[in-house]
């Protein structure tokens, strides 16, 4: 069997956070690991439909993900979230209300990388003044210090990356 875990994943648009999310729970869940992802797709459409990118409403939909995090690990499940979460402090507050639970992982890609994949033309129409508070362009994005573990699609392949995200799920999670 496996304890609660929050997988919670940190990095910039483009960097493949869902990508590596979705793979990461398919493989949990063939291992036979309860697992389930958070991201914008199923957050920012329902949950967290009445905000937008300002820092202020960033820090409430990182909030309001981290206490739901934290209620499906409590419930023995792993959750693997997928969103920016530029600022430290809010990062720092889904870690309290996890707490031991809590697993962060650097999705490090770097900005020239992500901004030349562009896979949704963001970047294109934040650089043309179409988009405002763009995370790497004109919002800030705050690096994790001590992150539990790195990887980076920009130097490794994305079946590399997921390697490393299970590995350490079972090193950590697995009882
Ligand atoms: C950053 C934005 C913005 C702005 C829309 N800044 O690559 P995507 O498109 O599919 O994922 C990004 C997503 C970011 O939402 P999060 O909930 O992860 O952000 S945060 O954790 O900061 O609250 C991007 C799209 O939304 N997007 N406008 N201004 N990303």
């Amino acid at each position: 069997g496996h304890r609660g875990g929050v997988i919670w994943m940190t990095g910039l648009s483009g960097a493949g956070k869902s990508t590596l999310a979705m793979r990461v729970e398919q493989r949990l869940f063939a291992k036979g690991y309860q697992a389930f992802v958070l991201d914008g797709d199923n957050v920012r459409k329902g949950l967290n439909a009445d905000l937008g990118f300002s820092p202020e409403d960033r820090a409430e939909n990182i909030r309001r993900v981290g206490e739901v995090a934290a209620l499906f690990a409590e419930a023995g499940m792993i959750v693997v979230t997928a969103f920016i979460s530029p600022y430290r402090s809010d990062r720092d507050r889904a870690r309290a209300a996890a707490g031991e639970a809590f697993h962060e992982v650097h999705v490090a890609a770097d900005l020239a990388t992500c901004e030349e994949r562009d896979p949704k033309g963001l970047y294109r129409r934040a650089r043309a003044g179409e988009i405002g508070e763009f995370t790497g362009i004109t919002a800030p994005y705050e690096a994790p210090e001590t992150p539990e573990l790195v990887v980076d699609t920009s130097k490794a392949s994305i079946e590399t990356c997921v390697d490393a995200i299970v590995a350490y799920v079972d090193a950590h999670l697995a009882v």
